[in-house]
């Protein structure tokens, strides 16, 4: 076959595919890259060089414009749009149009609601090959499978495969704010508002679209559920109407999240009591007004009597009434409602051992099972309290024999390191939704949520995801696994976190086996490291309850209203939550699970926190006590951050540089956020309990030199608070002068070493920084990161690295520091190993 003439515009592809091109992560796994392999390429030399659509509406016309655009870059040759009636091609279409095109041809199964039928032709045939959805989502979903199969390198020949997904609800949620801020948004602001409207610009809100209809996402909450009534006005309609717009061909039906005040706050009544009849008709009257100017609208999420959102409580009304009456305003138009298990009281009494914030979902939801509409579905958290980084799957789940449900999943990394940090959420996902909740025989979380334990007719998943505006979606270019990682999940929750992580590192980067073997062990390590580095056997992450959600704060949680308390103190840790002698929350299991909960003997390590209170000489299955398996683990997992860094750099020239680059720099950070972590936990820990590291390792830090010893030329010894988010308590601070430096004499051998330098970089000002030896400046940089604090504190501690660094005896290392406004360059200490 003589080398075709392509289009420049194949040419460009062609040419920016590989690993050394420039890539700014913005096409996420949708990269298409040239199949540069020709043995894998010819795999797909019998595909047919045209795509025909049977029907022509904006789904069926965006699959079929994403066939040509991801089979032209992929195999280099241009397909073109067809002829549906030529003797082969690619043709896509609804069943039943398929069946009419081609009688002689019969799936193995009936694709169900959203599933597809993909039929292709043993290589060398000349004929057709197939998508056929249940309906035009269901193509568009075939379409983005058959695309990632080509992406993956498998076999297209002979293929004849039917998929139906898990549940029909797969939604995520966005918590946007109408001025374009993001509530735990750590990706840029918001794609979908600016200004109290809907952005002018939605280009990258279709492009995210159409990221969601690959993994098969159906419907997205684009706003807040701490509503903003001004959503439901008339005024904001056709704002709405036009974001709905840009979701359409992509099959991503619109939804918001409402205030259930909204009756009173912008529909001109005194109450918004769902039993009072001009409520009702208020519902009734916008939802027929939404759904006139979006016919195809998908209903509404409500967050309501929960941290400070009005309620039903206030009429003394019950959640199911007010569910329903919204429920009942969506019904005629097909539309359903989230209703969020997420009611609890924020000002619990937390000297009442009997107070317990995990048992909220259930006390509040299970005895009006079976009391909802059928167009409700109960959106429950995944663990009881709120996406801490270890939790039991919420109880609710096997309480709710009569009511539909859906299993809520944070994608966004509230607290799990806030995209800075590398945590890769499908494993533990996945052990939530594999969870056995032994009610009516086997009853694993996925069943339940689905509707297939109790034969529910609606159910699914809910991924609140908080993608923004930076190039990559979320913030860090691994981070993106837990968005693809979520999709896939909703489709198919059998699917393995292994395979997840190779599929998505595939097409995210590359099928080199370095990079596979590389990016996907990182990523099915970063959850366990993680936990390992910040929270201990089930006890709760413990960062800064009261701030934001980011670096250590052990006591933040305790002795407030907030009720994620750990109860830790000098003689033990952990919550009583038994039924013998705790809170009871045990109880909410059905027996089989309470059983295994309730006993000492039987609790997992890994919750053993979570379920009861021990002393720190409690011994572990493991064979370790408490205390030592705290000091172990956070040195475990710091070390694993640190080797993060390692593996990475091997793949220097195995990665587009932009993308090498964005991750090495957050892995480096990450590292050394890490032993910030890993410090401030220990340092509390050992002072709190008095018991020492069996390892010596706590409290003693080789090769550091505090800044507060050294000799100091400007800076001031300032103390932090909480005082284990420093080392030894205390950092400098530059406040009287422009400039300031702290300076040691080196007092190790000669040879060469890496120094590391911790400063604070603070949300108030961009300082910048020198490190020399002697008068030989070996590093400098500015403190301009995004993080969210003013103060030297866990959240801004941030560790500056010099590798291969010769020193001699009695070389002077001197850190200098320029303020600006109000960050004050402050230093914690410096570090040298080698
Ligand atoms: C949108 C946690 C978060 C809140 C969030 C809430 C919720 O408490 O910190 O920011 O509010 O969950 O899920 O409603």
């Amino acid at each position: 076959m003589p080398w075709p003439v392509w289009p420049i515009a194949i040419l460009v592809v062609l040419s920016s595919a590989g690993s050394a091109a420039a890539e700014s992560g913005a096409d996420a796994w949708l990269r298409y890259p040239y199949i540069s392999d020709a043995a894998v390429r010819r795999q797909y030399e019998f595909v047919p060089g045209t795509v025909a659509a049977l029907g022509d509406s904006p789904v069926l016309q965006a699959a079929r414009d994403e066939l040509v655009r991801g089979l032209s870059s992929m195999l280099g040759r241009q397909l073109k749009a067809g002829d549906a009636a030529a003797a082969s091609g690619i043709v896509i279409g609804v069943i039943e149009r398929i069946r009419e095109r081609f009688p002689q041809l019969q799936p193995p199964r009936t694709p169900g609601v959203d599933g597809f039928w993909i039929m292709s032709p043993a290589a060398g045939a000349s004929r057709s090959i197939v998508i056929a959805g249940h309906d035009d989502r269901g193509v568009l979903y075939g379409t983005f499978a058959l695309l990632r199969r080509v992406a993956l390198h498998q076999p297209l020949a002979g293929v004849n495969d039917v998929e139906t997904p898990s549940a029909p609800l797969r939604w995520v949620n966005e918590w946007n704010n109408l001025d374009g801020s993001i509530e735990r948004g750590y990706g840029g602001r918001s794609i979908f508002f600016e200004s109290g409207h809907v952005a002018a610009d939605l280009a990258r809100a279709g492009g995210y679209a159409r990221l969601l209809a690959s993994v098969g996402i159906n419907a997205c909450a684009v706003n807040n559920v701490n509503a903003d009534p001004a959503v439901l006005t008339s005024a904001f309609a056709p704002d709405l109407v036009r974001l709905a717009g840009v979701f359409r061909p992509w099959g991503v039906r619109l939804a918001l999240a409402v205030d259930f005040s909204s009756p009173q706050r912008i529909g001109g009544l005194d109450t918004f009591d769902p039993l009072d009849a001009r409520v009702a008709a208020f519902w009734t009257e916008r939802a027929d007004a939404l759904y006139r100017a979006v016919p195809d609208f998908a209903g509404f999420v409500v967050k309501a009597d929960s941290e400070g959102r009005l309620g039903p409580s206030a009429y003394g009304r019950t959640h199911a009434d007010a569910a329903n009456v919204i429920a009942r305003a969506l019904a005629p138009h097909g539309g359903v409602l989230f209703y969020r298990g997420f009611v609890y009281d924020h000002h619990m009494d937390w000297r009442n051992p009997a107070n317990d914030r995990a048992r909220a979902a259930y006390d509040n939801f299970h005895d009006l099972d079976g009391r909802f509409a059928d167009n409700v579905i109960l959106q429950i958290k995944h663990g009881p309290i709120d996406f801490q980084v270890r939790e039991p799957p919420s109880p609710l789940f096997a309480a709710l024999a009569r009511t539909n449900q859906a299993i809520e999943l944070q994608i966004t990394q509230e607290y799990t390191g806030q995209q800075r940090h590398i945590c890769f959420l499908v494993p533990m996902w996945k052990e939530a939704l594999d969870f056995d909740m032994r009610v009516r025989g086997r009853a694993p979380v996925k069943a339940l949520v689905t509707g297939r334990t109790f034969a529910r007719p609606l159910g699914g998943f809910v991924g609140v995801s908080n993608v923004g505006e930076s190039r990559n979606w979320l913030g860090h270019d691994l981070a993106v696994a837990n968005l693809y990682g979520f999709g896939r999940l909703a489709w198919d929750p059998d699917l393995s976190p292994a395979r997840i992580a190779d599929e998505w590192t595939r097409l995210t980067f590359d099928h080199d086996h370095r990079v596979v073997d590389t990016v996907a062990g990182i990523l099915l390590e970063s959850w366990p490291a993680y936990e390992r580095y910040t929270g201990p056997l089930g006890a709760g992450t413990l960062t800064d309850i009261l701030g934001p959600h980011y670096g250590p704060g052990i006591e933040s949680s305790e002795r407030n209203g907030w009720g994620q308390w750990a109860r830790a103190d000098s003689a033990g840790i952990g919550m009583d939550r038994t039924v013998a002698s705790g809170t009871k929350f045990i109880a909410q299991y059905p027996p089989d699970v309470a059983a295994m909960y309730e006993s000492l003997g039987t609790c997992p390590d890994e919750l053993l926190l979570f379920m009861h209170h021990v002393p720190y000489t409690h011994r572990l299955k493991s064979g370790k006590t408490v205390i030592q398996h705290i000091y172990d683990a956070h040195y475990e997992g710091a070390e694993e951050a640190a080797a993060f860094v390692e593996r990475w750099r091997k793949l220097a020239d195995l990665i587009d540089a932009d993308r090498y680059r964005a991750v090495l720099d957050k892995l480096e950070y990450q590292s050394g956020h890490a032993t910030v972590w890993r410090d401030a936990v220990v340092s509390w820990f050992l002072r709190e309990s008095g018991i020492p590291d069996g390892r010596g390792r706590a409290g003693h830090y080789p090769g550091r030199i505090e800044a507060e010893s050294m000799d100091l030329e400007g800076y001031m010894p300032q103390t932090v608070t909480p005082w284990e988010t420093a080392s030894g308590g205390h950092a400098v601070r530059c406040a009287g002068a422009p400039q300031c430096a702290a300076t040691t004499r080196f007092d190790g051998g000669d040879g060469t070493y890496t120094i590391a330098v911790l400063f604070f970089d603070e949300s108030d000002g961009r300082s910048q920084f020198r490190v020399l030896v002697g008068d030989r400046e070996i590093g400098r940089w500015q403190a301009d990161a995004d993080f969210p604090s003013p103060e030297p504190n866990g959240h801004t501690a941030t560790r500056y690295v010099v590798r291969t660094v010769t020193l001699h005896r009695g070389d002077a290392i001197r850190v200098e520091g320029t303020p600006d406004q109000g960050e004050r360059a402050a230093l914690d200490y410096i570090e040298i190993w080698n």
